[in-house]
């Protein structure tokens, strides 16, 4: 971890936040040191409520006595106080598509989580639209960001890892109702890929 030139940089956040991940991942793609403080979120500390009164939310980061409040505005911070291992698309366009899907991507997805009945289908509709359009923005690239990973991928990485935990909650399938009927059967899957492994470990020994 890089010794942050002598900067001070404290992360306020919550365990369970995926918005706190996103500015974790940053510091770490970064290689940032920095302090973390777990908030108590039924009982916030006065430095929180200090350093975001508005909102009174993780994540906050302060650096040099600076805070820094909502994750997004975090990564964008983050990325232009450390210029190495850049997250942000140079290109303009890019740069808007990439700010653009940051917020959108999860639209819908918390009202899917915490309706029932015509509301939830409704969110469902359209966190499927989102869903389809975003795969788009990764056609020919390995990431969102290109060859690494950036931005919009630390934006949206927490949906992959908390759609399943929904879904599982909820009963209710999102990722499965996009992607049904197009996937081989788990059981065939694994006997191929088994066949292929063992093929690959032979020839090695
Ligand atoms: N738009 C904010 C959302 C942050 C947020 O919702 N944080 C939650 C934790 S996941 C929080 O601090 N909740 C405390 C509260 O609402 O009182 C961001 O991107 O940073």
């Amino acid at each position: 971890m890089e010794e942050a030139k002598g900067e001070e940089v404290t992360l306020f956040g919550f365990w369970s936040s995926p918005f706190v991940h996103r500015v974790i991942w940053a510091l770490n793609i970064k290689k940032i040191k920095y302090k973390y403080v777990e908030e108590d979120l039924s009982n916030k500390s006065a430095l929180l409520l200090e350093h975001n009164p508005v909102y009174k939310k993780v994540p906050v980061l302060v650096y040099n006595g600076i805070a820094i409040a909502e994750s997004l505005i975090i990564l964008e911070f983050i990325e232009e106080t450390w210029k190495e291992n850049s997250i942000m698309p140079q290109d303009l366009y890019e740069k808007a598509v990439a700010r653009f899907w940051a917020t959108a991507a999860g639209d819908g997805l918390w009202q899917f989580f915490i309706t029932e009945g015509k509301e939830r289908e409704e969110a469902l509709t359209s966190v499927i639209n989102n869903f389809e359009l975003l795969e788009k923005e990764l056609i020919g690239k390995n990431f969102f960001g290109g060859d690494r990973i950036g931005y919009l991928d630390i934006s949206v990485g927490w949906i992959s890892y908390g759609v399943p935990i929904f879904e599982e909650i909820t009963e209710f399938k999102i990722i499965t109702e996009l992607v049904r009927d197009t996937l081989p059967l788990r059981e065939k899957l694994s006997e191929r890929y088994r066949k292929v492994w063992e093929a690959i470990m032979q020839k090695k020994n």
